[in-house]
């Protein structure tokens, strides 16, 4: 029926459709309501959306039933892999609910499921902004914020000495006649506004990260040069002329830089802005016209051969025996790092690491020697390090020790007087890069004054790449045809090269043993394998279990079939113990377990090449095939994980890897611990069965300056704290506790426990502790660095931040310091909810 043909009139016609849509809508409403009745999630929810489009009036009254059936229905398209559909979904009930936290919250956890994390980042964000009471949006957020915004942009704003060499030298520039420029990488803007500030007439600046790009035009606003700096949230090298930038430009700043100076790309950046963005450079030092710039103008990178036993430890097995289980000749292990022996399957360039702050610190075994040059403002440079020439250095020993790796650093030259340098002593945010040695011939690593140890530098890929090549040795060198004075020189050799890839080769065709597997491993997979002590406690805890065990089935044999005795021996040692490892990455034990006889024991490794290496591990300690099985091949899912070893079995023990190498709880840990204890057998264990979690009061600047950026003082007034601090997280992950500056206020404390074999402890998933905490030093409270005591049994346990652990620690950062004086006694709350702990911090009144 058409409306002009209507006949009802005008006002009735208004008011029939309307009576049409209430009934409609009440229609819907009670189908929605059948729907959800018998749990037919996708229906109910279109009638939803229906209802709620029709009259909006209803959302308030059926937000909550309609964010339940949002849920249940993403839950269901999740759980039959229908992504798309389940986003649509979002994305329609986002249209009618644009400032609901939990559905915003609910859709970030779905990205952050299906691997969207920085999406998903942006999510929690927006619905922390929305809520910032949601504790559940507030977890998920702190959990993403490093990868939204990375924790060095704290750092970096908080070194006012690097701000100001970079606004010295961008004023220079400025005043000297530049006044056009592009800033490429701009991060929060602060070179932008340094260019602004100094009098640029136009400034361009482009941020790849969509959230940096938000924060730099937040902070651009915040100090009044919306208008001045244009930004771009592309990459330099799809700027086009003159779709984004008018013209060339004159001057082009930059700090894509990382710890090997080349890793954030900025050689190829640099090239194409020469030949795209730039005017032409100088042609000559007199020449005073307009031209092209680039501030850093050049680098310097030096390196140094170095002794540091903490690196060797994350980068080299180097224990033959693991709790009876002989390691060997059958399998070698690496470190996803490159090394001169080895090129394929490199995961990352190099490691990096603040020198100043490894634990246990470092011996310098060579004079700093000079790796590179680079030149910024030379295209040619640029191009010829992009085409990965090699430059071969001979660097004399000058101390004795073992050669562990070779860090590099650098000397940026801003311009030709400002510089800043990364060298590890000095007061500096950066980190430095490390190349560590592996799998050489055992007595090779030693080094002494007279020895040269030669290296190869190189940028294949523009990574920078520092590589051992074969060390002349102090008393042969009188061999190598009377050069060892040139070798001491530090330069590029020319006749001894052959003799040193003579011996490098040498080295090669006796380290690859064609019967020896590779076996590439992270660093902490390393640094575990390492940890003796650690491997001898699980194996004495399992030793027990198993011995209560068959103790426990010859006494009940006997009793059973008392008149055959020698039945009861037999079915006792046919009946194994079974023993689950599900240890996230590598872990040994299921072969260490294997080992203790009378043992099924069960992997969760993944990988092929660490199956592969388990069942090398087994034969060469002539341990039968089937004394091990890989859990996870007999499983659909990873949810799957925790079930039983056969439908008529349950497990003896359970190893639960509950805390994270971050330092951090592993999430679900007391869910798991829950399903563990229904699939133990009567007398069976979990491993860890207690988890005390310790901490301590401190003081500590460094740990503020890495935390959120220090007021407008470190940013030379510019304000950038109130947009960035908005990032930051109160929880600090992957600290050195030994080496961080910080000042004990407290004796160390225990913070939490919890029962993983009780179910009926106080602690399960939620719990608030209030603690007495006597300081014993006045200072400001800054923060409470944890770690955790893992008890496997009541005797044995094992500290998270021992010398030999594979963990790193974290900490609890407060929003505001705190004064204090001895003697006083404090209230310490500690909060402590789906793996998550948060602490509150008061005087006693
Ligand atoms: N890391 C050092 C500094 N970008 C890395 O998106 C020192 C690390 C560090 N944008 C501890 C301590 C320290 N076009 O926001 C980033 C990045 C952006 C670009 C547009 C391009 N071609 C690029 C290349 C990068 O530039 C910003 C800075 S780059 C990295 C600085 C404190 N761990």
């Amino acid at each position: 029926m058409s409306e002009g043909g209507s006949r009802i009139p005008r006002r009735g016609r208004k008011a029939g459709r309307a009576a049409g849509r209430r009934e409609l809508v009440a229609r819907s409403v009670h189908s929605a309501q059948l729907c959800l009745e018998e749990q037919d999630y996708g229906t109910a929810y279109a009638h939803f959306l229906l209802v709620l489009s029709l009259a909006p009036e209803l959302k308030d009254d059926f937000k909550e039933t309609f964010q339940y059936t949002l849920l249940k229905w993403a839950e269901e398209l999740n759980a039959i892999n229908r992504s798309q559909d389940l986003f649509n979904c979002y994305e329609q009930a986002l249209e009618l609910f644009p400032s609901d936290d939990v559905i915003c919250n609910s859709m970030g956890e779905q990205l952050f499921r299906l691997g969207f994390r920085d999406e998903a980042a942006a999510y929690f964000y927006k619905a922390v902004k929305l809520n910032p009471n949601s504790v559940d949006a507030k977890e998920n957020f702190y959990r993403v914020a490093n990868w939204l915004v990375e924790r060095w942009h704290f750092v970096m704003l908080n070194d006012k000495k690097r701000n100001l060499m970079y606004q010295k030298a961008i004023h220079k520039a400025i005043q000297k006649g530049c006044k056009t420029v592009l800033d490429i990488g701009t991060g929060t803007g602060i070179l932008s506004m340094f260019a602004k500030q100094a009098g640029a007439l136009h400034v361009y600046a482009c941020e790849l990260s969509k959230t940096m790009y938000e924060l730099a035009c937040e902070v651009v606003t915040a100090n009044q040069m919306g208008n001045g700096i244009k930004l771009l949230h592309m990459k330099s090298y799809d700027l086009q002329i003159p779709d984004h930038i008018p013209d060339r430009v004159s001057l082009v700043v930059t700090e894509t830089l990382d710890a090997g100076l080349f890793g954030e790309g900025i050689i190829e950046t640099l090239i194409h802005a020469w030949k795209n963005l730039l005017l032409p450079p100088k042609p000559s030092e007199a020449y005073s016209g307009v031209c092209g710039q680039v501030i850093p103008a050049g680098a310097v990178v030096y390196g140094m051969a170095v002794e540091c036993p903490e690196i060797r430890r994350h980068h080299r097995v180097g224990v033959k025996e693991l709790a009876g289980v002989y390691l060997g000749t059958g399998v070698q292990f690496w470190s996803p790092v490159p090394s001169s022996h080895r090129s394929a399957d490199i995961t990352e360039p190099y490691d990096t690491e603040k020198m100043s702050r490894v634990p246990g610190g470092y011996k310098t075994l060579s004079q700093p020697f000079q790796a590179l040059t680079v030149d910024f403002n030379s295209l040619q440079d640029l191009e010829s390090i992009a085409a990965g020439k090699t430059c071969r250095l001979s660097i004399p020993v000058c101390e004795q020790g073992t050669l562990d790796c070779f860090i590099t650093w650098f000397v940026l030259h801003l311009d030709n007087e400002h510089c800043l340098s990364t060298v590890p002593n000095e007061e500096t945010c950066w980190e430095q890069a490390v190349f560590p040695l592996q799998n050489l011939p055992d007595g090779d690593y030693l080094v002494k004054p007279g020895d040269t140890i030669v290296v190869d530098i190189s940028c294949p890929g523009c990574y920078l790449r520092c590589d051992f090549v074969t060390i002349s040795r102090a008393g042969c060198l009188a061999d190598d045809g009377g050069h060892s004075s040139k070798l001491s020189d530090n330069m590029i050799l020319g006749n001894e090269s052959e003799l040193c890839d003579a011996l490098a080769s040498l080295h090669t065709t006796t380290l690859e043993d064609s019967t020896q597997m590779q076996c590439i491993l992270e660093t902490n997979e390393i640094a575990l394998i390492n940890n003796v002590l650690y491997h001898e406690q699980f194996k004495t805890a399992m030793s027990k279990v198993i011995s209560s065990f068959i103790s426990r089935e010859n006494g009940s044999s006997w009793v059973n079939i008392s008149s055959q005795p020698d039945e009861a021996v037999a079915y006792a040692t046919v009946e194994p113990v079974y023993i689950l490892d599900v240890s996230e990455g590598f872990s040994i034990l299921p072969v260490v377990a294997a080992q203790l006889g009378q043992v099924k024991s069960y992997s969760s490794v993944e990988k092929l090449q660490h199956r592969l290496t388990i069942e090398r591990l087994l034969e060469t300690n002539g341990l039968a095939k089937d004394s091990l099985e890989f859990w996870m091949s007999k499983l659909d899912a990873d949810d799957e994980l925790l079930q039983r070893p056969k439908s008529d079995k349950l497990w003896s023990v359970i190893i639960l890897d509950v805390i994270d190498i971050s330092g951090l709880m592993r999430q679900e840990v007391m869910e798991k611990a829950a399903i563990a204890r229904c699939l133990l057998q009567s007398g069976g264990k979990i491993f860890p069965q207690r988890i005390v979690m310790r901490g301590v009061l401190i003081e500590s600047q460094t740990l503020l300056q890495e935390s959120f950026v220090q007021g407008t003082d470190p940013t030379l007034g510019f304000l950038i704290a109130p947009s960035i601090n908005q990032f930051k997280v109160p929880v600090h992950v992957f600290l050195n506790l030994s080496t961080l500056p910080h000042i004990p206020l407290s004796e160390s404390i225990d913070l939490l426990h919890l029962e993983i074999m009780n179910p009926y402890s106080n602690h399960l998933n939620n719990s608030s502790t209030e603690i007495k905490v006597r300081i014993h030093k006045s200072g400001q409270v800054t923060a409470v660095p944890f770690w955790y005591h893992l008890y496997l049994d009541e005797e044995i346990s094992i500290d998270t931040s021992s010398e030999s652990s594979h963990w790193k620690q974290a900490a609890f950062v407060l929003d505001t310091p705190l004064q204090v004086e001895v003697g006083e006694e404090l209230l310490l709350n500690v909060h402590f909810q789906n793996s998550n702990v948060s602490m509150t911090l008061k005087k006693l009144q």
